[in-house]
């Protein structure tokens, strides 16, 4: 088996050898299938798995836009359309100064399987651009936003391709980007996910994948008679994900006791309420400020400078900030000091060995791709909203939620509990999501 996922590696690197993000997740998810398919007569021989590495279709393109002293500046646009055997694309757009091939392919591939495992019907993508939104004006934003839909506006639709936001696309950039295409197509229908209440937007939806990150994690509590109430969580990130997983931990009886940015964490030992929790929120928010700015003015906590949270001791550790940020030192450190739930807001936050060492330690540790996925289904509620233009209320949209998030938990146990009884997360999230996807290909024929 192991010469198996070499060999198949191996063919992946032919062709993506520049590309680590993209190959770590193909890898993480090829140790899960390969094993399965061996084992399930029906999917082998079709290279079910070779068809899925590969994106349907890759669509580059020149972002120019003029800043507010006069000058023209040229950024690059993506979006990797990965993935569309069981709906439209679907997945965000990000805005960060990394972003190239390697990050945008990585995550529409892990797209591809988190869009399965919501049993909504959305097949997976990935855009965004190497625009950095930090210290631009909002004139700015929306000039860049314009550009950049200026192209996108080609290649997506409502039945077609969906985009939403990531890092550094909020509901500020989804409202220039809707503008945009409305005005360019002359057409008002839901081409994006986290539009305003306002205009074709879903309750929930801005709160929805820090909440899932929070159910999913109480839901693998529920398997060892265990509940949120009275935990220390530590909680890396201070944007849309960490926020709302604070809010809900918080609301569920847990302390959250830290956040961080891209400078460094804050640590607070009191825990992090709602009133310090609003104050982030118009700090990050409103006035686009630094998370140090915290102990500014909650004297009491503490700011550690270019350092990530994973020192603090705490039971549950959600890291909600962005790739590779928690790695095997830190997962040692987490366990040691008795940290025994890990659910992941960020997208593949955890390198492999900090998974492996979380795993060797029987501990609960969901993969993104399971635990986060609450954001983009409740995308997919918006989308439905949109088509039949309706709009559910706040206490609808959570219930299904819910309902969503304990649904994949079963999927995840369903494929991936072991013969000792421990549930490998990682490995029933990339069965179940495959699964569902590999039928549908099958179903399709060679396309
Ligand atoms: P935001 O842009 O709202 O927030 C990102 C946060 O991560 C910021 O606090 C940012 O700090 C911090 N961050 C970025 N890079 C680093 C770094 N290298 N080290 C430490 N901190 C860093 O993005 P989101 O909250 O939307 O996204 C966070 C993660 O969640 C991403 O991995 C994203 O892919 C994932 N995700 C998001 C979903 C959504 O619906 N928004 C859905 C599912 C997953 P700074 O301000 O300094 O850059
Ligand atoms: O990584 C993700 O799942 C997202 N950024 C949300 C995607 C979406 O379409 O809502």
């Amino acid at each position: 088996m192991e010469l198996k996922i070499k060999n198949f590696m191996d063919l992946v690197n032919v062709r993506s050898q520049h590309e680590p993000e993209f190959l770590q997740a193909v890898e993480e998810v090829a140790e899960a299938i390969i094993p399965y398919i061996a084992s399930q007569p029906h999917y082998s021989g079709n290279n079910l798995l070779l068809r899925m590495v590969e994106p349907e279709r890759v669509i580059i393109f020149r972002v120019p836009w003029v800043d507010d002293t006069g000058e023209i500046v040229v950024n690059r646009g993506f979006r990797i359309e990965m993935n569309s055997a069981i709906g439209p694309y679907k997945g965000g757009l990000r805005f960060h100064p990394s972003v190239n091939l390697s990050i945008l392919k990585f995550l529409a591939f892990e797209q591809v399987f988190k869009n399965a495992l919501t049993n909504l019907p959305l097949g997976g993508g990935k855009g965004g651009s190497d625009f950095d939104p930090k210290g631009k004006s909002d004139d700015e934003i929306m000039r860049f936003c314009q550009s950049f839909m200026g192209e996108l506006f080609r290649h997506i639709g409502p039945n077609t391709d969906v985009p939403a936001g990531d890092m550094g696309v909020g509901a500020r950039e989804i409202g220039y980007m809707f503008g945009m295409y409305k005005k360019l197509r002359n057409e008002f229908t839901g081409i994006l996910t986290g539009k305003g209440m306002s205009w074709g937007g879903s309750y929930i939806r801005p709160e929805s994948t820090g909440y899932g990150t929070v159910y999913f994690a109480q839901s693998m509590l529920g398997t060892r008679g265990d509940t949120l109430e009275g935990k220390t969580i530590t909680i890396s990130g201070s944007g849309n994900v960490a926020q709302y997983a604070c809010e809900k931990a918080t609301e569920l009886g847990a302390k959250v006791v830290t956040l961080s940015d891209s400078s460094g964490y804050i640590y607070d030992k009191d825990g992090i309420d709602e009133e310090k929790l609003a104050f982030v929120m118009e700090l990050k928010n409103v006035k686009r400020g630094r998370i140090s700015e915290y102990v500014t003015a909650y004297p009491k906590a503490q700011f550690f400078e270019g350092q990530t949270p994973w020192s603090v001791p705490c039971e549950v550790a959600m890291p909600c900030a962005t790739q590779n940020e928690l790695n095997e030192e830190a997962a040692k450190t987490l366990l040691s000091n008795g940290c025994f739930v890990v659910s992941e807001g960020a997208n593949m936050p955890s390198t492999p060995k900090a998974v492996e060492a979380f795993q060797a330690k029987r501990i609960l540790y969901a993969p993104g791709k399971a635990s986060n996925a609450g954001g983009v289904a409740t995308s997919g509620l918006e989308m439905s909203q949109n088509s039949i233009r309706i709009k559910w209320t706040r206490e609808e949209v959570n219930e299904k939620l819910k309902t969503i998030m304990n649904e994949i938990h079963e999927s995840c146990i369903q494929y991936g509990k072991q013969e000792d009884g421990y549930i490998d997360y990682v490995v029933g999230a990339n069965i179940a999501g495959f699964v569902k996807v590999a039928d549908a290909m099958l179903a399709q024929g060679v396309v």
